[in-house]
């Protein structure tokens, strides 16, 4: 298994998925700054020449939440993922699709409108707008995680992965503020010891 990656990207959500399961990949390292993800090989791997992608033997893929699920299948015993068919199955899927057509995309307007853009580009009201946003998706979680440590039937899963990814992405742009539950989670995430050697760098 291969993973083209960056730090502080979106590439770190399948390496903590990799780091979970501790199975051997390799990690290919992309200078984002030098342009090696536009460079004719990678778009041969990923055709929008962004990060993540992965290989494993034949497939190549992309999309975070795609390799997490395809993981968390690969891999049964490690029960990353509730199995086929069962109730459960169907909320995981819910958060998995939810974290990526929901939850990310105020933080990621927040994130544009903050940090990202240069200064000229910025629009305060954009920002605001995400942040109105994000508080609706934080109401939701944490309405799904009162009293519990994780989203589906209290079990680490992928789909923890990728919301607590975006949870502690949000934290960093304090927008847990007011959140406990959520910071909670978050925090609770951080600790894994897979998710700190997935973002040690
Ligand atoms: N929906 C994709 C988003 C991938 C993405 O946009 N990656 C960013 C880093 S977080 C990237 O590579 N950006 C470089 C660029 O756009 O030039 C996923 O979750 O895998």
């Amino acid at each position: 298994m291969k993973l083209y990656y960056a730090p502080r990207s979106r590439a770190a959500r399948p390496r903590w998925m990799l780091e979970e399961i501790g199975a051997p990949y390799e990690l290919v390292r992309l200078d984002l700054a030098k342009g090696d993800h536009k460079r004719p090989e990678y778009l041969k791997i990923h055709p929008h020449g962004v990060v993540p992608a992965f290989v494993d033997g034949d497939l190549v893929m992309f999309e975070s939440a795609a390799i997490c699920a395809y993981l968390a299948d690969k891999f049964p015993e490690k029960r990353l993922a509730p199995p086929p068919g069962a109730a459960a199955r169907g909320l995981y899927y819910q958060w998995l699709v939810y974290s990526m057509a929901t939850a990310e995309p105020p933080v990621l307007k927040v994130f544009l409108n903050t940090v990202m853009l240069p200064e000229a580009k910025r629009s305060a009201a954009a920002a605001e707008e995400g942040r109105a946003q994000w508080a609706s998706v934080a109401r939701v979680l944490e309405s799904a995680l009162e009293g519990r440590s994780f989203l589906v039937d209290d079990a680490f899963s992928a789909a923890d992965v990728m919301v607590g990814s975006i949870a502690n992405w949000s934290k960093v742009l304090k927008l847990l503020e007011g959140f406990t539950v959520l910071q909670q989670y978050a925090a609770r995430l951080a600790s894994r010891p897979a998710f700190q050697r997935a973002n040690a760098d």
